[in-house]
């Protein structure tokens, strides 16, 4: 039954949807989609989802055998899956558009953990054009460092949505001085003609080591090998080498069971749904920057909260207007807008060598260039290394 999942007096809008859907051009921000799809949410808040659980993302600084943090890391890993595709879902009833950032749109906050201590979150939109957003999750406590960037690439096909993304993450351990390239899946969209979307992962993922490991994540859903939805298979082993370390299988937003190399012997078990997140913690509206995201946006989302599409329009439009503003003044004065967090490199090094062994390609031209986390630029905003440090090495260098 089309359209099951849509609300009596959104039917025809959404029949319509499903026929301009059919001509996607394959940018997503400049999809419309009616109403009840729209989420009052920014692309820059996804940023969080990498670390809700700050003591698995701390948990590989932590083993002091490599094999064994490499574990750690894949462990941490699926475990922000369920943040990652299925907690709109779950709130929200079903998946839904996010509301596109502008540039230089911030997402900041921290989580404060019993155990892990604090978890800084900064996430920037560094382009626009495409939409790319860049984020550094760091907990200085532990020495542990996420840094990445990404956008989408989408194409409509046979009543789904397929969405690949482009950029990377890339997780560092101070203390081993160790480097994790993290893939990030591709995935596309179930439930659109019922008016129900939600995300499927699909294809697989690999997560690289400096110390020589790599992971492999197999994603299936419905209808496919085990039948249930959001299902995977992951192996752990050496670079190389065919022998099996550990392997990983279930379900992403349910259960998932590590075991000793190819099965058997069950060493542990993790449950999604009953391992709790750590709220993150974020400024009052009226004490954030104008950039921030909840601020900058908060008429907006008022108005898509009380169902009110045309003080939505009126107050995008507002910020739409007033960034070609922006964008034009910086072009008559010949510079660019100055990325708070971020910086645009020519090349990764570390990326690169690191994507070169799992046969990763960069794409800068899909992301309006390689982006890395600008540490001086963030200490000036006290985040990050200590300002002291920086100011240290400003001294040094001069
Ligand atoms: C963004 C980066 C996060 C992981 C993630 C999860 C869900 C993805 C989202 C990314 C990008 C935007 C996305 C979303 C699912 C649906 C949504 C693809 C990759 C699109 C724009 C919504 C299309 C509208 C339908 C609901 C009709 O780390």
């Amino acid at each position: 039954d089309e359209g099951a999942g849509v609300p009596p007096a959104a039917k025809s809008s959404w029949s319509q949807f499903l026929k301009t859907i059919t001509s996607f051009n394959g940018d997503l921000a400049s999809l419309t989609a009616p109403p009840f799809i729209l989420s009052s949410t920014s692309l820059t808040e996804y940023s969080s989802y990498w670390a809700e659980h700050p003591d698995l993302f701390v948990a590989p600084a932590l083993d002091s055998s490599p094999q064994q943090r490499a574990l750690h890391v894949l462990k941490w890993f699926l475990s922000t899956l369920k943040q990652q595709y299925s907690s709109r879902n779950e709130k929200l009833g079903s998946e839904k558009k996010p509301l596109n950032p502008f540039l230089g749109e911030l997402f900041l906050g921290h989580w404060d953990h019993p155990t892990a201590g604090r978890t800084e979150l900064i996430s920037e939109q560094v382009s626009h054009h495409p939409p790319v957003t860049a984020y550094a999750i760091i907990n200085a406590q532990h020495g542990v460092k996420l840094e990445g960037y990404n956008g989408q690439k989408a194409s409509f096909a046979r009543g789904t949505i397929n969405v690949r993304q482009v950029g990377h993450a890339m997780l560092h351990l101070e203390k081993w001085d160790e480097h994790y390239l993290i893939q990030l899946p591709s995935l596309h969209i179930e439930g659109i003609i019922y008016g129900a979307p939600y995300v499927e992962l699909n294809k697989s993922c690999t997560i690289v080591s400096s110390s020589g490991y790599v992971a492999k994540i197999d994603f299936s859903g419905k209808g496919w090998i085990s039948g249930k939805k959001n299902s995977f298979t992951a192996t752990l082993t050496k670079e190389g080498a065919k022998e099996v370390l550990y392997s990983i299988d279930g379900q992403w937003t349910g259960n998932f069971e590590i075991k000793e190399g190819k099965g058997k012997n069950v060493l542990e078990s993790y449950n999604a749904k009953t391992n709790m997140t750590t709220p993150l913690a974020i400024a009052p509206l009226d004490s954030q920057d104008p950039l921030e995201s909840r601020r900058a946006w908060s008429k907006v989302q008022a108005a898509i909260q009380a169902g009110d599409m045309d003080t939505t329009g009126v107050e995008k439009s507002k910020i739409e207007n007033e960034q070609r503003e922006l964008r034009k003044k910086e072009k008559e004065e010949g510079r660019e807008w100055e990325r708070r967090f971020f910086t645009r490199v020519e090349e990764n090094k570390l990326f690169k060598t690191l994507a070169e062994r799992v046969g990763i390609e960069p794409e800068p031209e899909k992301t309006d260039g390689v982006w890395i986390f600008d540490e001086a630029k963030a200490a000036k905003w006290g985040y990050g290394k200590k300002k002291e440090e920086a100011e240290k090495e400003a001294v040094l260098e001069n």
